[in-house]
């Protein structure tokens, strides 16, 4: 049985930073409140020489008034005593962009093809999520492979937000040119 209890979600043991690393590109969300990032959606996660994780993502937004643009992301990772439970301040390169310190939590990973990410930004007095957002991220810019689509499906299932998820296009041909990602 499901509670979607929040504190209750499990999370990868054992999460291994450094094998994280590298390229990934959000190939499924579940959107939060308000604005976000809407597609063309790739992040680069870097562990620094002091150990601790950054990140920087960009992706297709539409802000205020239906400026189509390119969204240049910043983030910093603060560690908590579960390693795969982060604490996520990030900012944009420009200053219309959003600014903010949410969870980050990795779900799952096998850290070579697949991983799904989870953020609750606000709790019901329940226990259960009010608003969240999650990326199903992908090592390849095509999707995920079919083996590893069960697995993801059954976690989206596990997060009580089966059925919430879109499809993140990659479609440099329609977006903004300093959008488009370099595949
Ligand atoms: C995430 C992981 C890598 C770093 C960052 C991420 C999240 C970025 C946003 C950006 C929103 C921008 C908006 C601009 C108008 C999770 C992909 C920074 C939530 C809405």
């Amino acid at each position: 049985a499901q509670d979607c209890q929040v504190e209750n979600f499990q999370v990868k043991q054992d999460f291994d930073k450094t094998r994280y690393a590298g390229t990934w590109y959000a190939v499924g969300k579940k959107d939060p409140e308000g604005l976000f990032l809407l597609d063309n959606v790739v992040a680069q996660f870097n562990i620094d020489d002091d150990g601790s994780m950054t990140a920087t993502a960009k992706g297709r937004v539409i802000i205020l008034n239906n400026w189509e643009m390119c969204a240049h992301m910043f983030a910093t990772f603060e560690e908590s005593p579960n390693p795969a439970k982060f604490r996520m301040r990030y900012w944009g390169a420009a200053s219309y962009l959003q600014t903010g310190n949410d969870e980050h939590w990795v779900i799952d990973t096998d850290y070579d093809n697949y991983a799904i990410h989870y953020s609750c930004r606000l709790l019901n007095e329940d226990g259960t999520c009010l608003d969240s957002y999650s990326f199903v991220f992908s090592r390849h810019p095509t999707g995920l492979r079919p083996e590893d689509q069960a697995i993801v499906t059954q976690k989206k299932t596990d997060l009580c937000l089966l059925g919430k998820y879109r499809r993140v296009a990659h479609n440099g041909e329609s977006i903004p040119t300093e959008c488009v990602p370099a595949i």
